[in-house]
């Protein structure tokens, strides 16, 4: 059988790592093979892409070019691991995917959304995640979470209402894509998320079996 892909999304900080970590533990305590990648990256070629994107002194990057880059990243992406990882049966946990695409370049920067879904159909073919787990958090928290790392990268840099915008696109995505994208509130504590992501998870399992 086809495996699952399972795809996590929210605002700079809101635990998306944490937690996918936790559910691959999880996963894989139960018996599944488990990949576990990230957007922009996954493969060499797009994780080279994703130096360029955010690297903070391409700040002269357009809007288009920036959307071409992280398409182009995920093709190379969907095409190298995930669509094969699936194929063989792994559930596939991935950091972001074509939502982030509809939140940032989208909301964030004002790029029209049937141009944006054009660019998703060349980029994942016929790849489309089963559950997207919404992280949902206050900007102001999830920066401040990314500012306790270090240096801001290109993307961190862009000031809170261009980060409020992809906030609020996440949140109409979900309200779109009632079905497939679950929204999960980011400021509890890394346990109570955790769980909350194992019982949508066993929901989506049931209704598979
Ligand atoms: N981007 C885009 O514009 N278009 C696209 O198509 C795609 C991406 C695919 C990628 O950056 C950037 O590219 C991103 C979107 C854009 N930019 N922004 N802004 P990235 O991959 O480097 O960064 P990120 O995806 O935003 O993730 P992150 O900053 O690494 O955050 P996270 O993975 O969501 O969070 P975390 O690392 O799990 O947790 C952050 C900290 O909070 C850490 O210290 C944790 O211990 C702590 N934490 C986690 N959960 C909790 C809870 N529940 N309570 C308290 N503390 C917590």
């Amino acid at each position: 059988m086809r495996g699952l892909f399972i795809t996590f999304e929210g605002v700079e900080g809101c635990g998306k790592t944490t937690q996918i970590e936790r559910l691959r533990q999880h996963l894989e305590a139960q018996g599944h093979t488990v990949l576990m990648t990230r957007e922009p990256g996954g493969t060499p070629i797009a994780e080279a892409i994703r130096e360029l994107l955010l690297d903070p002194a391409h700040d002269a990057l357009s809007p288009a070019a920036e959307l071409l880059l992280y398409e182009a990243a995920r093709a190379q992406h969907v095409d190298e691991r995930i669509r094969p990882a699936l194929e063989s049966g792994t559930t596939v946990l991935c950091d972001r995917f074509a939502d982030s695409t509809t939140a940032y370049q989208g909301a964030g920067r004002g790029l029209p959304r049937e141009e944006l879904e054009h660019l998703h159909r060349i980029a994942t073919g016929d790849v489309w995640p089963d559950l997207t787990i919404v992280i949902d958090l206050p900007v102001e928290a999830g920066l401040a979470r990314a500012r306790a790392r270090g240096r801001a990268d290109r993307m961190e840099q862009q000031d809170v209402a261009f980060h409020e915008r992809v906030r609020q696109g996440f949140l109409e995505l979900a309200a779109r894509n009632p079905e497939r994208v679950r929204i999960i509130d980011g400021t509890q504590s890394i346990d109570e998320i955790a769980a909350a992501i194992r019982a949508l998870l066993a929901g989506l399992l049931t209704a598979r079996a």
